[in-house]
């Protein structure tokens, strides 16, 4: 298994999040990759290797994210600083959106305030913004295309071991720690490559909205996504059952909402019939975003996997006998990440 790993990730270190009024440590933290490093160093079940720099990463991007999107992202954090010296010490935060109802507010009258920019394109206030966040997205986004090569070169199963994660960015949104959608960019570099259908299937706690959004209207990309139900679960304004792609994409996506508290069986039964939907697809790759947080001991979570099970995740996932790009996605259980990681790759074998 080859698994790209990406060396720039500690350059984005969100320091907080705003939750319900108050600044809290962001959760998604430098540390939880180097426990599935660590893990990896002892249980090496992969090889490790850098993205090659040749790859045509900017080409890649463009397939999934806006051009305006990428430009905002790459002069964001010099767009915050020159707002005021001063934020050069502190994190971009969202703090004001443009919310859409009746005679509200016009999105045809770009702001030029930084703070206002920021709101158009992020859609919360949980994603902290800093001087190393595109370096450590881009070098991420890398490893998803390296990962999507190799995968077309014939390796049966590859990951990009990245962070910041990255399902919940869209074509043109960031939010939920996520800037650029990793799976999204394995999954359209593998059709690129040729293959006439790709599944997704998003195995994270939360539900994958910007990958959802990014493929609602095509027929060549199914998307799949088990979590916890978003009426009482970020991100809460996506991840319906009801909602099964539009247009061309009708009936090629499926929302699998699982309430707060549910446990392995339930979950394990539900994954059963996400493999029969991929199964019924009958693509030629599968991309897994692979979150951890559906991890019993996850401190942002709600259903109550154990370790051991992601080893029969693994095998799960490998019973489809697909060639398979894993993305990291979240896991907030920082101690137990590695272990859980690494269990289900070990389990999804070679
Ligand atoms: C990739 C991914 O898993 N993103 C998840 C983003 C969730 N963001 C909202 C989390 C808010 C939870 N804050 C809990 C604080 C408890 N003290
Ligand atoms: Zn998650």
């Amino acid at each position: 298994m080859k698994i790209f790993h990406n060396a720039r990730h500690a350059e984005h270190a969100g320091r907080q999040e705003m939750f319900r009024g108050r600044m809290v440590d962001c959760h998604e933290s430098p540390a939880r990759l180097q426990h599935v490093l660590d893990e990896l160093a002892r249980r090496p079940v992969g090889e490790l290797l850098r993205p090659p720099a040749d790859l045509p990463l900017d080409a890649a991007l463009r397939k999934v994210h806006s051009p305006e999107y990428l430009q905002f992202l790459a002069g964001a954090w010099d767009g915050w600083v020159a707002m005021d010296p001063a934020n050069a010490t502190r994190d971009a935060l969202a703090s004001v959106w443009p919310l859409a109802q009746p005679h509200a507010f016009r999105t045809d009258k770009p702001p030029q305030n930084f703070a206002a920019r920021l709101g158009q394109y992020a859609f919360d206030s949980g994603t902290p913004l800093m001087a190393g966040s595109w370096a450590a997205a881009r070098e991420g986004a890398a490893c998803a295309l390296a990962a999507a090569h190799a995968l077309l070169g014939g390796e049966r199963v590859t990951m990009a071991l990245t962070r910041p994660p990255g399902h919940h960015a869209g074509p043109a949104f960031m939010g939920g720690y996520c800037f650029i959608n990793n799976g999204a960019v394995a999954a359209q570099t593998l059709r690129d490559g040729g293959l006439q259908r790709v599944a997704v299937l998003d195995v994270d706690y939360h539900h994958g909205n910007g990958t959802q959004t990014i493929f609602y209207d095509r027929s060549d990309v199914l998307t799949v996504s088990i979590h916890g139900d978003p009426r009482t679960e970020y991100p809460f304004f996506l991840g319906h059952a009801d909602e099964r792609g539009a247009g061309a994409g009708e009936g090629f996506n499926l929302n699998l909402p699982l309430p707060r508290g549910t446990g392995f069986e339930a979950w394990f039964s539900t994954l059963q019939r996400a493999l029969q939907a991929v199964s019924d697809f009958a693509p030629q790759a599968l991309v897994v975003p692979l979150g951890l947080d559906t991890f019993e001991g996850d401190p942002i979570s709600g259903f109550t996997l154990r370790s051991a099970d992601y080893l029969q995740v693994g095998r799960a996932l490998a019973s489809l006998d697909l060639p398979t790009v894993i993305t990291m996605e979240g896991g907030y259980a920082v101690a137990e990440v590695g272990v859980n990681a690494v269990n289900v790759l070990e389990g999804l074998g070679t």
